[in-house]
C-alpha cells in the first residue's frame, strides 16, 4: 500500500526509473574454467565443473525436483547439481535391482534395494558433495553437488561460464570439479553495472580413483549373493 501511495505522487517517468533501478544495477560474473589432468593435459569434461557465488548478496536457490537414474549399471547423469532443500528421485531403469546409498556426512541415506520403475527419493538439506553409490554394483558412482546459493552455473564444454543477476557487493567465487584436489575459492568484488571476469585453473593432476567401500564401510564382497 505504501509503494502504491508514493507512486501516485511521482510523475510516470520517475516511477519508471525507480522500477528499473535494481535491475540495472545487476551485473554478471563471467570467465573460463580449465581443469588440468595428469601430464598437464586439459580435461575434456570441464563442463562437469560447478561455479557458484556466496556472500551477503547471494540468496539460497529455490529447491527443485531432480532425477538421477540407475541405468546400465551406472548413475545417469553422473553429476546432478541442485540448491539446498532439493529432492532427487532415483528411478531404476534396469531390469534388475539396484540399491542407492550415501555415507557422505552432509547427507547419509540408504534407499534400500528396489527394481525397475520405482523412484525412491531423498531430500538434500545441507550443501556439499554427496557421493552416491549402489551396494550391489561396486563400479556405480554418482555425485550430488548441493549448492548453497542461487548464483551458480556449470561451464559450457569449452569452460566458459556466466552467472547473471549478481547484485553489487563482495562475494566468494567457488569452483569445484570432481577430480580437482580442492574446491577453489577466490574473493571478488562486483560493482554496479560492471561485469566481473575471472579465469580459474583447477589442478587435477594428482587425482586417483579409489574404490569406495560398501554401505557398511567394508570392501565389496566378491560373492554377489551377499550384496544387498
Ligand atoms: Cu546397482
Amino acid at each position: 500500500m505504501l509503494n502504491r501511495a508514493l507512486a501516485v505522487r511521482f510523475t510516470p517517468l520517475l516511477v519508471l526509473a525507480l522500477a528499473a533501478g535494481p535491475l540495472a544495477a545487476q551485473a554478471s560474473v563471467f570467465g573460463r574454467v580449465s581443469v588440468t589432468d595428469k601430464g598437464g593435459r586439459p580435461a575434456q569434461d570441464v563442463g562437469q565443473s560447478v561455479v557458484w557465488l556466496t556472500g551477503p548478496g547471494a540468496e539460497p536457490g529455490r529447491p527443485v525436483q531432480a532425477s538421477m537414474a540407475t541405468e546400465s549399471k551406472q548413475f545417469v547423469p553422473h553429476l546432478v547439481v541442485v540448491p539446498v532443500g532439493s529432492t532427487i528421485a532415483f528411478p531404476n531403469h534396469d531390469g534388475f535391482k539396484h540399491n542407492v546409498f550415501s555415507l557422505s556426512p552432509e547427507s547419509t541415506f540408504d534407499l534400500g534395494l528396489y527394481g525397475r520403475g520405482e523412484g525412491r527419493t531423498t531430500t538434500f538439506a545441507t550443501a556439499g558433495v554427496i557421493r552416491v553409490y549402489c551396494n550391489v554394483h561396486a563400479q556405480m558412482r554418482g555425485i550430488v553437488k548441493v549448492v548453497p546459493s542461487a548464483l551458480w552455473t556449470s561451464p559450457a564444454a569449452d569452460g566458459a561460464f556466466r552467472i547473471t543477476g549478481v547484485r553489487p557487493g563482495e562475494y566468494t567465487l567457488h569452483v569445484w570439479h570432481e577430480r580437482a584436489a580442492e574446491e577453489m575459492t577466490q574473493a571478488i568484488v562486483v560493482r554496479e553495472g560492471e561485469d566481473a571476469s575471472v579465469v580459474v585453473i583447477l589442478d587435477a593432476r594428482g587425482y586417483q580413483q579409489v574404490q569406495h567401500k560398501n554401505k557398511i564401510g567394508k570392501a565389496y564382497s566378491t560373492d554377489r549373493s551377499r550384496r544387498y
